[in-house]
């Protein structure tokens, strides 16, 4: 694993560092524009007081935080594949290029020990999982992984109670930041509660700093960031477009790890870029705020060490 010059500085003189995802970049955004919108999630980063490091693998080898050509090269190559934490081995054994979703970003960011981490939307339990057993890997590696994700809730496409209960199995805490409900993605409101409401970055660092003490430090846990209601889809656009794109992936027999990017491609595609100029928001507004949770924990724990 390589961690970037610029990160591994930061983390050794107890700066904020903010993990980034690449999946994103690969398969959740456009080409040409998904390099610039990626510096811009890093811009968000440095501009909430906070170094970026976004993950990915680059020819075989596993990075935290990437320069430039590795950046261009993530985002250009059509050939880069979805790697979640099961295939890290065998993609950087070949050789391969693949950028890393939640589950493998937050295991590379734990082992370069980077506390906070921000993507869009997590990934969860898919529906008729009961029959399909399409469950992101997202989920139970949180349940091991001690990270703070910092996300948009998960999108409408999953089943988003089943997800909120094996949140609860797993052992994973969900704050909502200003808000009591669990916010979906596109939309501010899933139209599920939340137990757990946090106004300030300081009180998630808090929340951080005090896994210490009751040992749940190998455990994530999921800050949930509502999107602003000026950048949020309109409700019924956002029905008509679930629904039929539901309809189109059963049509397409879309199966595994090729559900979640077929159907965000979906979205953007028949909202004629509405629901990427609200991706695009919502990324960068969580990465903002994961720039901010990483300063405050940094600070505190630095008080706390001297
Ligand atoms: N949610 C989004 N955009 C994304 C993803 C999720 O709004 O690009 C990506 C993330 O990288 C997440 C992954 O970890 O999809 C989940 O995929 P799966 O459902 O195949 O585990
Ligand atoms: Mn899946």
């Amino acid at each position: 694993m390589l961690v970037h010059d610029e990160v591994r500085t930061a983390l050794a003189e107890g700066r904020a560092v903010v993990a980034l995802e690449s999946t994103i970049i690969s398969h959740g955004l456009p080409r040409p524009d998904n390099a610039r919108l990626a510096r811009e999630f890093e811009g968000a980063v440095r501009n909430g007081g906070a170094v970026p490091a976004t993950v990915a693998v680059i020819d075989g080898q596993a990075r935290v935080g990437l320069d430039d050509a590795a950046l261009d090269r993530l985002a250009n190559d059509e050939d880069a594949v979805k790697v979640s934490v099961r295939e890290l081995a065998a993609v950087t054994a070949r050789d391969g290029v693949g950028s890393t979703t939640v589950a493998s970003t937050a295991h590379l960011a734990a082992l370069a020990g980077i506390t906070v981490f921000a993507t869009g939307g997590l990934g969860g339990v898919h529906r008729g999982a009961q029959a399909t057993f399409d469950e992101s890997a997202d989920l139970t590696t949180l349940s091991r992984t001690g990270v703070l994700v910092v996300c948009a809730g998960v999108k409408s496409i999953l089943d988003v109670g089943a997800t909120l209960e094996r949140l609860e199995t797993l052992g994973v805490g969900v704050l909502g930041y200003r808000t009591e409900r669990f916010p979906g993605f596109y939309l501010a409101d899933s139209g599920h509660d939340l137990g757990w409401r946090v106004d300030s970055a300081e009180e998630v660092a808090t929340i951080l700093a005090a896994r210490e003490r009751v040992g749940t430090t190998g455990l994530g846990l999921v800050l949930a960031n509502p999107i602003t209601p000026a950048d949020a889809l309109d409700r019924d656009l956002h029905d008509r477009l679930l629904e039929s794109g539901l309809a189109a992936a059963e049509r397409d027999r879309v199966h595994g790890k090729d559900v979640t990017p077929y159907l965000l491609d979906w979205f953007h595609r028949e909202s004629g870029g509405e629901s990427l100029r609200a991706n695009v928001a919502l990324v960068r507004s969580n990465a903002r705020l994961a720039a901010e949770v990483a300063s405050a924990y940094a600070e505190q724990v630095s008080a706390g060490s001297s």
